[in-house]
């Protein structure tokens, strides 16, 4: 069955709970940062001014900006605040950051029609807002990432429904390719390089070419996500014990070099995710599979749990420069283990008060 998915993600989240706590804050042009803008009002926003952008910089643009201190702690407890309510609803969530999310919502909108999955959505937003006094920005979609391209449309304080894969494509094809959630400023740059701007003009390049220039996954990702065909599904396995990417090449792999690539690639993915639980791991394991089907795991226990690239890449690389053999690889990955929590996110799961 198709499911439908739904992507919230906060207004101007940590200027919004400054505007929230003092009143006086409100309507104005605010930023929440020292030295450097981490987020700014919708007021201030009018005037150009940015996240990431140095204060000095924001006040010539904006002489007016009042500018708060950031307490990032006080934005993680509404943020898991947050949470908390949605969890009520379901537990088929996803929280990708402290204020966004992905809930899947198959089960409250099966076989209806689109006003009422507008029903839907105005009845979340209000729920949010009614607790919590913010306001966030849905979007709905038949996968994570067209949900996620969704909320975006119309922000602040409304939402955007993709119907189905076809509006969808219609509506992404003439855009630039930053709206994509995973096209960075880096693979922008490189298909910049070959004046592929726009997901039309990517579109144009095939499969091949694409796992040429970026590796398997980053290759396999870009020609999926704009065809509607990347799909991954909620992970609301909180209590993992590990983290793991392999990938399989189809025939053996003798280049070592792009090994190390790969590897290079499987432990910034590691890292994010590692980071986006607020997690560390402890023990890194080097998975490899050869052409004769051998397959066998090296494992290196870290003396500090690690959320970070390079030390899970160092410990990786160790336990493969250490093999007899490195080529007619057929499988490789990387799996991080000894899970330890930083900072300890309780979350309970209950989905009694369903809401409609
Ligand atoms: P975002 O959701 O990217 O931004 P936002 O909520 O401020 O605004 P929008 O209405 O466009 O969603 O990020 C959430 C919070 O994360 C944001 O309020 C501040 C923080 N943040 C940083 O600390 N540094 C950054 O570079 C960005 C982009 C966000
Ligand atoms: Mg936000």
């Amino acid at each position: 069955m198709k499911k439908i998915y739904m992507h919230y993600d906060m207004d101007a989240f940590f200027a919004s709970v400054e505007q929230r706590e003092n009143p006086e804050l409100r309507g104005i042009p605010i930023a929440v940062g020292h030295g450097i803008v981490t987020t700014a009002s919708y007021e201030a926003r009018k005037f150009g001014v940015k996240s990431a952008m140095p204060v000095a910089a924001a006040k010539k643009l904006c002489p007016h900006l009042k500018l708060v201190p950031v307490r990032k702690n006080y934005y993680g407890k509404v943020g898991r605040e947050i949470q908390q309510l949605i969890l009520k609803i379901t537990d088929k969530c996803e929280f990708a950051s402290i204020d966004e999310g992905y809930i899947e919502i198959t089960e409250f909108v099966k076989n209806r029609d689109e006003k009422y999955i507008e029903r839907f959505v105005e009845g979340f937003r209000k729920h949010i807002y009614k607790n919590i006094r913010l306001t966030c920005s849905v979007g709905i979609g038949f996968s994570k990432v067209s949900a996620k391209i969704a909320s975006d449309i119309n922000k602040p304080n409304s939402y955007f429904i993709f119907r189905n894969r076809e509006h969808f494509l219609s509506y992404i094809m003439d855009k630039n390719l930053s709206i994509i959630p995973g096209i960075g400023k880096k693979t922008r740059e490189l298909l910049g390089l070959f004046n592929i701007r726009t997901v039309s003009e990517l579109y144009k390049i095939e499969k091949k070419e694409l796992v040429k220039k970026f590796g398997s996954n980053r290759g396999e990702y870009l020609y999926n996500v704009i065809r509607g065909q990347q799909f991954s599904e909620i992970d609301n396995n909180r209590k993992r014990q590990s983290y793991a990417h392999e990938v399989t090449f189809n025939q053996s792999m003798n280049d070592i070099f792009a090994l190390e690539e790969e590897l290079r690639e499987q432990s910034e993915k590691l890292s994010y995710r590692l980071k986006e639980y607020g997690e560390f791991g402890k023990t890194v394991t080097l998975k490899i599979r050869y052409a004769n089907f051998l397959t066998y795991t090296r494992a290196k226990t870290l003396k500090n749990p690690t959320n970070k690239t390079e030390e899970i890449l160092n410990a990786a690389m160790e336990n493969f420069r250490n093999l007899k053999k490195k080529d007619e690889v057929r499988l490789i990955g990387i799996q991080v283990s000894s899970i330890t929590k930083s900072n300890i996110v309780q979350l309970t799961f209950n989905d009694m008060e369903k809401h409609d």
